[in-house]
């Protein structure tokens, strides 16, 4: 088991991974009481793969994570109010209230989101890496993913392109063993996913996502491989959530046992123990450390609900529209009110205009019987025979 760190970093990985769970309870809660919209993904039982991540990355570099991510804004150091106002959709929250749970989002922070594709992070993660490199920063990319989105194609195609371009970037697979209901052995042929990239040119290592300082040492030598040598590594953090894949899972994929045994191991639990044990914090200051998550997450909660929601008239404020080429009218149309080319039914190809015609007129006409169906009955204009062969009825054998 590797070493303590001093009591100062104990202290400070605990705080985290013990205010990462109290927003997540709260958020829970509060989106039960219908202040928090959308979907609500809970990483309850992660705490140490994220807190452990994050505790020894530098604040240039960039991390970019999935839909389950308000711990890992937290952990990056963004305010948990700003967080919880944006699960309220609320102006104070990080993407002003737009953006919701799905889409934290902190670019002065260096944490670049929140994304509900799955997968769909690594090519992103990817390009953050090349522009880092091309810039010639300094600044490693760390893309957080989890054991479903190992099987999406472009999980081959990013290891591909960070090994061939010797990419600045440490892929960080959060394995909770199931991808939504679907257990790992069910959905991944490789179940050790440390080996996954291996093939191409991204060597792995998999490490207990349970034990804070495992995750801080493994993530240590990765970010330094990726910093020093440019050489793009993979860790497989085996963890588990507590909470269903989201607040709309009835959990009938697994049994209760399993998650409880997994609760014996919490991260939180066992690290403040092994302080404790090993004398390097006092019970005291684990008090503490639950005490001023308690206080902050209340404050969050009351902040948030006292920030207004985003005006309607700044709707249209804040969207990505290209608006040389091709002309962003499609996203906000700004332009006269009239119908403009391809808008009006004129402009219309004549054939097209005669079916339309066509059609509206057939729609005033009841209907008379059946419709011929020709599939069955062969094309009624090229007069060809029925696609589907004869009759079964009519056929002699
Ligand atoms: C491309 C794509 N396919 C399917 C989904 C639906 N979906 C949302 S989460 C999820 C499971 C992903 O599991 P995993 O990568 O293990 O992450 P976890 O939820 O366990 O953190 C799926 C299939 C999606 N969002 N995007
Ligand atoms: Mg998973």
């Amino acid at each position: 088991m590797p070493d303590l760190p001093d009591a100062a970093t104990c202290y400070e990985l605990l705080a985290r991974m013990a205010l990462i769970r109290r927003f997540e309870e709260e958020a829970g809660r509060q989106y039960q009481r219908a202040k928090a919209g959308g979907f609500l993904h809970l990483a309850i039982g992660e705490e140490a793969t994220i807190v452990g991540t994050t505790s020894v990355m530098r604040d240039e570099d960039f991390l970019i994570g999935t839909y389950r991510t308000h711990g890992h804004a937290i952990a990056r150091g963004t305010e948990p109010n700003a967080v919880m106002a944006e699960l309220f959709g609320r102006v104070d929250g990080t993407s002003g209230g737009r953006g919701g749970s799905m889409h934290i989002f902190d670019a002065a922070r260096r944490f670049m989101g929140g994304y509900g594709i799955v997968g769909g992070n690594l090519p992103i993660a990817a390009g953050l890496a090349l522009a880092s490199q091309y810039k010639g920063e300094d600044a490693v990319t760390v893309c957080m993913f989890g054991d479903g989105a190992s099987n999406a194609g472009n999980f081959g195609e990013t290891m591909n392109l960070a090994a061939l371009w010797t990419l600045p970037i440490l892929f960080l697979v959060e394995n909770n063993l199931y991808g939504m209901g679907t257990a790992i052995e069910r959905h991944s042929a490789q179940t050790d996913l440390s080996k996954k990239a291996e093939g191409y040119g991204v060597p792995g290592t998999r490490i207990d996502g349970m034990d804070v300082i495992a995750v801080r040492e493994a993530v240590s030598a990765g970010l330094r491989s990726a910093r020093e040598e440019e050489r793009p590594t993979l860790i497989e953090v085996v963890t588990y959530r507590y909470r269903g894949h989201s607040a709309a899972d009835p959990e009938v994929y697994r049994e209760r046992e399993e998650v409880e045994e997994w609760r014996r191991r919490d991260p939180i639990e066992s690290f403040a123990r092994r302080c404790v044990e090993a004398g390097v914090l006092g019970e005291r200051e684990v008090g503490q450390a639950r005490e001023a998550a308690e206080a902050t997450v209340l404050a969050a909660v009351e902040l948030a609900d006292a920030s207004p929601e985003p005006p309607l008239d700044t709707m249209y404020e804040s969207l990505y529209a290209l608006t040389d080429y091709p002309g962003g009218w499609y996203a906000v149309d700004e332009r006269s009110p009239e119908p403009h080319r391809g808008e009006h039914e004129a402009d219309m190809p004549e054939r097209a205009r005669e079916l339309a015609e066509a059609g509206a007129a057939y729609a005033e006409v009841e209907e008379e019987g059946e419709r011929p169906n020709p599939a069955l009955a062969g094309d009624a204009q090229d007069h060809t025979a029925s696609r589907t062969g004869p009759d079964p009825e009519e056929r002699e054998d």
